[in-house]
């Protein structure tokens, strides 16, 4: 009696699954590549050089950068714009969120504020003081290098 060997027959229904599972896994991928291009995730910081006011947009609800990279301690100008259909208000807190750096004025829509702050190197917490709006996602960061 001869051995049992599997045939070609027997293992190429095999090598097609696995080629199925490729192409699913391909496809998954290119969706989740996607997904992460079109900024669904953290955006790319913005950079501001050392002699340029840090222009922020608020809006319902976000901040516009959200990441912003400061190169540069020392007295740096907020230029604050209320793009929204809501009252905002800047606030700036250290990372840790224990501390008020820096409180705007409640802006409505259309208006705008220069804030003028010391800022030490480190990160910083950019939000909304408008009640709830921060926790609805108009939040940021700054990061002083
Ligand atoms: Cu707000």
């Amino acid at each position: 009696m001869p051995l049992h060997t599997p045939s070609a027959r027997e293992s190429r229904p095999r090598a097609g699954l696995s080629g199925a599972l490729a192409r699913a896994f391909a496809s998954l991928l290119a969706v989740l590549l996607l997904v992460v291009a079109g900024g669904c995730g953290a955006p790319a910081p913005v950079d501001v050089a050392e002699s340029q006011p840090i222009a922020i947009a608020m809006s319902e609800f976000r901040l516009t950068p959200q990441t912003i990279r400061l190169n540069g301690a020392g007295r740096r100008s907020f230029e604050i714009r209320n793009d929204g259909t809501m009252v905002h208000r800047f606030e700036l807190r250290n990372a840790d969120n224990t501390r008020r750096i820096a409180l705007g004025a409640p802006l409505r829509p259309g208006q705008s504020q220069t804030l003028t702050v010391r800022l030490a190197r480190g990160s910083y917490l950019m939000r909304c003081a408008q009640e709830r709006h921060n926790t609805l996602g108009e939040h940021g960061e700054l990061v002083v290098g």
